[in-house]
């Protein structure tokens, strides 16, 4: 599947930097995340390629600022990477085949490819509107279908998964086989039992080994799109299934980042984890499972079955600056579940107001110490609101100072390349943003 146009990185000068650290929701904890490399306090390109497998959206809506909000997150780390020099290996997929999007066609009497179609679209288009640097490999569940018959295949034929023998010829994955269960969202039985109702498993479906095992492959029904499985027999993947095929099958058998928003915590992060390590044998999947919070909106998360959506294509076509909607929403740190205002809108206006302003100085105080601040807050966990509030206060120094006439041109502290111009290319590079 195509993915998006690059935006420009500019290349910051070096300043010491620590290895970015990140909350690992499986440890419930910061670790620096060093990836497969040596901890290093300065990496440099002789790294190996740090893996992120972001799971992307299923197309049957556009794109609201949850969606965004967590795109952004993911974003700050591949250019955290890039920055320091580490080459990055980054996935994300559609899900182009699941329930929801069959329903929304049906309700709205649309072709569901189509529909797939226009929704991803449509993505691409916000996501380029907002400075995000594309996914290497952006992939469909579709074009994924034989990979997946494959993986669903090896777990059947060594007895890890089982078809229910209620003619179906729906294939289950057998929790017994995963005995590191639960290892990933910490959840006890009653919760996943809970959340696996809500998100999309069945766990009161008869005929199952165990209520939390979840599905592989559906088999053909009436009415419901099918692709040829093989010994699986005619059907379509299950969800978790997906991203595991997925991310073993372009990033290796374990990687560095798993990422999503926080409600893919469980079950599909913890089911993805159980499918890829029982194929693979190698135990983490990934080694920081990595979740932001949920935006929400009027007091509820943003979610498309709640219809309380704000859609990123609706503020571009207001006139709303993408830099905008990109600082309200770093404005607090990306595990806080959070709504969106208008206030939190106004107030990143603003301040990118001011930081144009500032850009646009002829000349003010050096902005390296600064930047060494900016990376040093970043690979705290992506501390943005720190971020934000150290380059607050040069561009407020900035503005204040009586006349720039003393700076012009005075040594390497007063330089425009020191100076504005470094922060602008720190905000472009490092946080997105063109001011
Ligand atoms: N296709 C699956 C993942 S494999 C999916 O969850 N699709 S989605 O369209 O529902 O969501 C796409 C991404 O946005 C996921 O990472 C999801 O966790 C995240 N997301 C969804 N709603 C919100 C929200 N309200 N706030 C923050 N992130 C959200
Ligand atoms: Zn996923």
């Amino acid at each position: 599947m195509d993915s998006w146009t690059a935006p420009d990185l500019p290349r910051l000068p070096d300043t010491a930097r620590p290895p970015l650290a990140l909350y690992d929701s499986a440890r419930q904890g910061v670790h620096p995340a060093t990836g497969s490399g040596p901890a290093t306090t300065t990496m440099t390109t002789g790294s190996p390629p740090a893996t992120m497998y972001v799971c992307g959206i299923t197309p049957y809506d556009a794109t609201h600022l949850g969606h965004a909000a967590t795109m952004i997150t993911f974003d700050l780390i591949n250019r955290f990477w890039r920055d320091a020099g580490r080459p990055v290996r980054y996935v994300q997929n559609v899900t182009d085949i699941d329930d929801p999007l069959l329903e929304r066609a049906a309700r709205d009497g649309e072709d569901w490819i189509v529909l797939g179609m226009r929704e991803t679209a449509l993505f691409r288009e916000d996501m380029e509107a907002l400075r995000i640097v594309p996914p290497e490999s952006y992939v469909g569940a579709v074009e994924s279908i034989p990979d997946i018959v494959a993986r669903v295949g090896e777990l059947l034929d060594t007895g890890r998964a089982y078809r229910l023998a209620d003619g179906t010829g729906d294939v289950y994955f057998d929790l017994a086989a995963a005995p590191r269960f639960g290892y990933e969202s910490n959840l006890d039985r009653a919760e996943m039992l809970r959340l696996s109702a809500d998100r999309g498993g069945d766990p009161d479906r008869p005929g199952k080994r165990d209520a939390l095992d979840p599905l592989l492959w559906r088999g053909a029904r009436d009415g419901e799109p099918a692709w040829d499985g093989g010994p699986l027999g005619p059907g379509r993947p299950g969800w978790h299934i997906e991203c595991a095929a997925i991310a073993l099958s372009l990033l290796g058998d374990t990687i560095d980042v798993q990422g999503g928003g926080n409600d893919l915590l469980f079950p599909h992060h913890e089911c993805s984890a159980a499918h890829a390590e029982t194929l693979t044998g190698q135990a983490p999947f990934a080694r920081y499972y990595v979740h932001a919070g949920m935006i929400g909106l009027h007091g509820t998360k943003m979610s498309k079955s709640k219809g309380n959506l704000v859609f990123v294509s609706r503020l571009r076509a207001d006139g709303v600056a993408s830099a905008a909607v990109r600082l309200a929403l770093i404005a607090d740190h990306y595990r806080e579940n959070r709504q969106w205002t208008d206030d939190l809108l106004k107030t990143a206006e603003q301040r990118l107001s001011r930081w144009r302003e500032a850009a646009a100085l002829a000349a003010a105080p050096s902005f390296t110490p600064v930047l060494a601040e900016v990376r040093v807050a970043l690979a705290a966990d992506l501390d943005t609101p720190r971020v934000l509030s150290l380059i607050d206060e040069w561009v407020d120094a900035a503005l204040a100072a009586p006349s720039t006439a003393g700076w012009g041109g005075a040594g390497p502290e007063g330089t425009g390349l020191e100076g504005p111009a470094l922060l602008r290319s720190t905000v472009d590079a490092l946080l997105g943003l063109r001011l």
